[in-house]
């Protein structure tokens, strides 16, 4: 299949290309390095070293995993986008290429704009190249289980049965996002949403939870590593938990810790994507899935980084409750649902405790570079005016 992955020099778009190639699929991709520029200007850099886009891409064809096409180029610009799709006539597209940090977009007016605009803009640009090029082509989309915020009922996957007054509908499960970020992702919800109704485009819509992990079965290689954020801005809760420990710096759960959300590593989130691109929802289907393997507290993942520390080195790490610097509930029920998925196929590779080991020790190798940008790993960005 031709596949077009949108931000692919990005965490999860650098592996899912590796995993397309090796299922044999034709893979092209645009970026144009945002991600990259962003973290250096919170002096920060992935702990892992990353190549650049071309050293990759050789790396990948030297090792034999196939060729893959390459722009470089906003996809917020509408121009660009058009040349992209027109060129490689996708018959699927993965659109990773979104501003991803919620921190990022609570830090000013600038950064939510840019977060709006780049984020809504690149989705509806999508939408009118695909409408008007590829009218076949499956759009699947990464959105997140931030949209549904934690509500005090349980989470469907997308839709609802409601009744109301007498009367019952099956809707969209409402919304209530967490950060400028996580509503753009709502946003996009809704625009993908009323492309279906009145184009019958094909679209995946994946809520997916906070993602862990150094590598996947296709990084066989350091050449081949996906960047890897440590830093308040840039990384998320497991990954710097893993990378604190390793730094010899405490583990940091906001406020309470008692905050839960959903997680799933590195390789099942490529593998769920490149399961949702073999089995696509039905011709002018709008298919929504909640992407997690468990939802875990911030404090038991806090609490499972020490252990495994403590039983692979011998060494204690520290865990310190920090100030909350986000507006969030730190205790509140959870309970979304994630069967559709499963439906389709999907079963989770590894165990938790084993993935955080495999990330200790690769970051272990890296300490200097984690040491490096220790300032920028407390947390600063604050939601409260
Ligand atoms: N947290 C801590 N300590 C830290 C970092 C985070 O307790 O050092 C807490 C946060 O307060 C929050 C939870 O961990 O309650 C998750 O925060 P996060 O930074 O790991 O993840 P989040 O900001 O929600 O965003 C990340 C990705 C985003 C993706 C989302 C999935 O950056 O792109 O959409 O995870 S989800 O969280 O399911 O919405």
């Amino acid at each position: 299949m031709q596949i077009l992955i949108m931000g692919i020099d990005g965490y999860i778009g650098w592996p899912l290309a590796l995993r397309l190639l090796r299922e044999g699929h034709e893979v092209t991709g645009i970026d144009n390095f945002y991600t990259r520029r962003r973290v250096s200007e919170v002096h920060s850099e992935s702990a892992l070293p990353i190549g650049s886009m071309e050293k990759r891409i050789r790396k990948a064809s030297e090792l034999g995993l196939g060729d893959i096409k390459f722009f470089r180029g906003d996809v917020s610009n509408s121009e660009k986008m058009h040349e992209v799709i027109k060129a490689t006539k996708p018959e699927a597209v993965v659109h990773l290429a979104e501003q991803r940090s919620a921190p990022y977009s609570m830090i000013g007016l600038k950064q939510a704009r840019e977060t709006m605009v780049k984020n809504i803009v690149s989705t509806i640009n999508l939408i009118y190249e695909v409408k008007d090029l590829v009218p076949d082509c499956h759009i699947l989309k990464l959105g997140t289980m931030g949209e549904y915020g934690t509500p005090n009922i349980d989470i469907p996957e997308g839709f609802f049965d409601i009744e109301y007054r007498g009367r019952k509908d099956h809707l969209p499960f409402p919304k209530n996002a967490g950060s400028w970020y996580h509503w753009t992702k709502v946003h996009d919800s809704n625009n993908l949403m009323f492309a279906n109704r009145v184009w019958k485009l094909s679209v995946t819509d994946v809520m997916q939870g906070v993602v862990y992990g150094t590598r996947t079965e296709d990084i066989t290689d350091p050449s081949l590593y996906t960047r890897f954020d440590t830093d308040e801005v840039w990384g998320t809760a497991l990954n710097r938990f893993c990378a604190q420990a390793v730094a010899g710096m405490p583990i940091t759960p906001y406020g309470r810790g008692n905050q839960a959300r959903g997680f799933l590593s590195l390789e099942d989130s490529v593998s769920c994507l490149a399961l949702g691109i073999r089995k696509p929802p039905k011709d002018g289907e709008y298919r929504v899935y909640n992407q997690f393997d468990e939802y875990y507290t911030v404090n038991y993942l806090a609490e499972t980084v020490q252990n495994v520390y403590h039983e692979d080195t011998g060494k204690d790490a520290e865990i310190k409750h920090v100030e909350n610097p986000r507006v969030e509930l730190e205790d509140h029920y959870y309970n979304p649902e994630n069967q559709k998925l499963k439906d389709l196929g999907y079963r989770r590779k590894r165990e938790l405790r084993q993935e955080v080991s495999i990330i200790l020790k690769d970051l272990e190798k890296y300490k200097s570079r984690i040491l490096k940008h220790r300032d920028s790993i407390m947390p600063k960005t604050l939601w409260k005016a």
